[in-house]
């Protein structure tokens, strides 16, 4: 085994120094950074992704990606064997394996092989210097993926087929064919509000590629324009999801005529947010919020027409607009839970429901149907003393689990659900929008020496140091009708968010500036005031 080890140490020494003395952490989704200081981290996750396969026998996946962030950044998340994210004890050792000197990389190995209790027995040393040789172990190199799709196909990969074909085609085929079934029930109707219309904006990253080939099996049900597909632009600047919500207005090239509904992606194609002009020509926002109230009632709905016995329940963070929750718990009558910010955080606490419906208002989320709820599914389906109405709405639950990406947030597969659901209700994006109205909000990002002097409890809610801090906010933000402000440290950016909401946009605006100040002050900021 040592000898391995050593030439782990060796290669990286010579291939893949660690050149700068940055500390790198694994944020809230992998590590993000400049791409110029990721080569020795990238190389030591093919290292820890052969020690994560090997201890849960099972195949594991490495994703190469700046999602949403600008183009000179990149990033690197590692995904875990049911599809899922890694748990966080192994974010902890992926920091340490990407933080110590060259020379120390020997002991940081061993020391995830006893903390994981691993057997280093001779196959496995065997195993992994095969691993480090091809630059982290036994893998299937898919080419380019978005970052959903390489979930899926792990998991489909770790059940032999069970969830769909592990192949890039076998996921359009899953969908595709979910989605039409869903379609066709109901191609008898006229719609009067709902039109196929939709425009799409890529990031100028991998989701217009993807989405080109998904549009091949959709029979043209749906008639999609692609606007920063890659071709011109740069990668998520001034376009995509995180810039459409965080900014409120349309991405950079998009001419879109009023009442069309648009969608944006971010650069790894595991959010999308909604969004159309109105009548007076008003940008109006249809983010994660309005898409999780969206799927919870609609499932809601048909679950209690199904006569099962499942509970629902869905999961926000504190980023959730104050108008959603207010929403979903008196209008729905959904239980909703508030978790830290990171899907990784979402999904865990989804899978306290029979069906989990988790959405960041990012958009970023997904659906979870428990192992219960899956059984009860098919029983009902498989059942003889079914009305045929009954039959028809277990059978349209059972194919919307074929159409939901159950691993992570997915932009195309949450694109078909919203789609299939709209139509169903035939709405347009202004009936969708008239639910509920959002309160007015903002973000804001303040720069500070080390972000890591802000910790936050009660799900990022309230923070905890620098002492006095959480005070100064709460005294702003009783100054503000509806008023809420919270700020904490992001995990992907060396930055601190700040977020407000109130009564109106002037006064969230200075809500937002107020708490931002305080930030900068209470918290060493640097560079220029918020
Ligand atoms: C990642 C996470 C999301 C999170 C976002 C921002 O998104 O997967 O859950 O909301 O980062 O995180 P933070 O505010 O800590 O910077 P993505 O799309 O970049 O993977």
């Amino acid at each position: 085994m040592e000898a391995f080890l050593e030439k782990a140490v060796a290669v990286g020494k010579d291939k893949h120094p660690r050149n700068k003395n940055k500390h790198i952490q694994y944020g809230t989704a992998g590590f993000r950074t400049l791409a110029e200081e990721l080569d020795h981290v990238i190389y030591r996750m093919g290292i820890l992704a052969v020690i994560a396969s090997k201890s849960r026998k099972a195949t594991i996946g490495v994703m190469i990606t700046a999602s949403h962030n600008p183009e000179k950044d990149n990033g690197v998340k590692l995904i875990d064997c049911h599809g899922e994210m890694m748990p966080a004890s192994w974010e902890k050792s992926a920091t340490v394996l990407a933080n110590v000197g060259d020379d120390e990389l020997i002991a940081a190995i061993k020391s995830i092989f006893s903390a994981e209790n691993i057997d280093c027995s001779e196959q496995l040393s065997q195993s992994l210097q095969d691993g480090v040789v091809v630059m982290g172990g036994e893998y299937i190199d898919f080419g380019l993926l978005s970052t959903p799709q390489l979930h899926y196909l792990v998991v489909c990969t770790n059940t032999n087929g069970g969830y769909g074909q592990p192949t890039e085609e076998g996921y359009y085929v899953k969908l595709s064919k979910a989605f039409l079934d869903l379609c066709q029930e109901q191609d008898s109707r006229s719609l009067k509000h709902y039109k196929k219309k939709l425009y799409v904006d890529g990031a100028n990253g991998v989701g217009a590629e993807k989405l080109k080939l998904l549009l091949k099996h959709l029979n043209n049900l749906l008639d999609i324009e692609i606007f920063n597909d890659g071709t011109e632009g740069k990668l998520n600047y001034q376009c995509g999801a995180d810039y459409v919500k965080v900014q409120q207005k349309l991405p950079l090239g998009m001419k879109v005529e009023g009442g069309v509904r648009c969608a944006s992606y971010d650069g790894d194609a595991d959010r999308i947010v909604y969004y159309y002009l109105d009548q007076d020509g008003i940008f109006r926002l249809l983010d994660g919020d309005k898409i999780a109230t969206l799927v919870a009632g609609y499932l809601q709905d048909l679950v209690s027409r199904s006569g099962l016995d499942l509970n629902l329940g869905l999961v926000q963070t504190a980023y959730a607009n104050g108008s959603s929750t207010q929403y979903i718990t008196q209008q729905l009558k959904v239980p909703v839970a508030c978790v830290p910010t990171g899907v990784k955080h979402l999904h865990h606490k989804a899978q306290d429901f029979d069906i989990g419906v988790y959405f960041e208002a990012n958009g970023h989320g997904t659906v979870l149907f428990s192992d219960t709820a899956m059984k009860k599914v098919k029983e009902a389906k498989q059942g003889s003393s079914l009305s045929s109405d009954k039959r028809q709405i277990i059978v349209r639950l059972s194919t919307m689990i074929d159409l939901i990406n159950q691993t992570v947030g997915d932009a195309l597969s949450d694109m078909l659900l919203v789609e299939v659901i709209l139509r169903t209700h035939d709405w347009n994006p202004g009936l969708w929008n008239k639910c509920y109205t959002d309160l007015p909000n903002r973000q804001l990002k303040v720069k500070v020496k080390d972000r890591n002097v802000i910790s936050t409890t009660d799900a990022e809610r309230k923070v905890v140091t620098p002492e006095g801090l959480q005070s100064a906010i709460d005294n702003i933000v009783s100054e503000y009708k509806q008023g809420r402000s919270f700020v904490r440290p992001s995990g992907t950016e060396d930055v601190v968010r700040v977020y407000a909401e109130a009564d109106t946009q002037e006064n969230t605006d200075k809500l937002a500036k107020a708490v931002g100040l305080k930030v900068y002050e209470l918290a060493g900021g640097i560079g220029d005031k918020p």
